[in-house]
């Protein structure tokens, strides 16, 4: 039986997760065929009961597996003879510092210029349950979180300094070729991408060109995925 891929659903067939996203990549980098079942948030505790509170959320000979990172390393083990994500255990080992440098400088960025944005593409079921959760969060109303990004975007263009350099000296994190490294930053433009025109990027950035050299792979599964540009 197909792997079957739990993913955020939003409307239109928006897939905005950047998590999801890391899977979704992951998957198709190791060529196997899945089954995707968009979840809306407020039925991920359906999927695998209390233990599940986040997608993605893979199902595999029989388990279930949740956390991007967790399913990263499983489909590496447990697939050892398709193409590797890591390309070894110090590679393996370096994606743990881009998930965190994601998680910490990235994605608080991302986060705060389109979370109003987000909640206008998600599904209707899950409106009031997200508004609820991420005001309580960021202690403010959506709009206020959102209202002054443009003032914030140098400082959010500057914190990718690092990434920029990197990008503009090699295709990819991985080198010649992708690897979860790639995924992992990919998934914080595409959540952007998917759900908001807000342009991050300038149009000159080598990372908006390396994004969509990302998006291209995979018979281009980033950039086919519903979004802005
Ligand atoms: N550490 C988890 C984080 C996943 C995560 O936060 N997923 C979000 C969607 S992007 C989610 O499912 N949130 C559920 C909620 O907020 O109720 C991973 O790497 O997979």
């Amino acid at each position: 039986m197909a792997i079957v891929f739990y993913d955020l659903a939003g409307q239109d067939g928006r897939n905005f997760s950047p998590y999801c996203w890391r899977t979704r990549l992951a998957l198709a980098h190791k060529g196997l065929d899945y089954e995707h079942r968009g979840t809306a948030f407020t039925a991920i505790p359906a999927v695998g009961g209390p233990d599940f509170r986040t997608v993605p959320i893979i199902e595999d000979a029989g388990q279930m597996i949740g956390d991007s990172t967790r399913i990263a390393d499983y489909l590496e083990a447990q697939y050892p003879d398709r193409p590797s994500l890591f390309g070894g255990a110090a590679g393996q080992a370096l994606c743990k510092f881009v998930h965190s440098w994601t998680n910490a400088v990235v994605h608080p960025g991302v986060a705060r210029s389109v979370v109003k944005d987000i909640s206008d593409h998600i599904c209707a079921e899950d409106r009031d349950y997200f508004r609820a959760s991420r005001e309580k969060i960021f202690g403010q109303p959506l709009a206020a979180v959102q209202a002054g990004r443009e003032d914030r975007l140098e400082q959010f263009r500057a914190d990718l300094y690092p990434l920029r350099l990197t990008v503009r000296g090699q295709a990819f994190l991985g080198g010649e070729t992708a690897n979860y490294a790639d995924y992992i930053v990919f998934g914080a433009f595409q959540w952007a991408r998917t759900i908001s025109d807000y342009r991050l990027l300038a149009d000159d950035d080598p990372i908006l060109a390396w994004f969509l050299r990302v998006g291209e792979l995979f018979d281009g599964l980033g950039r086919k995925a519903p979004g802005y540009y």
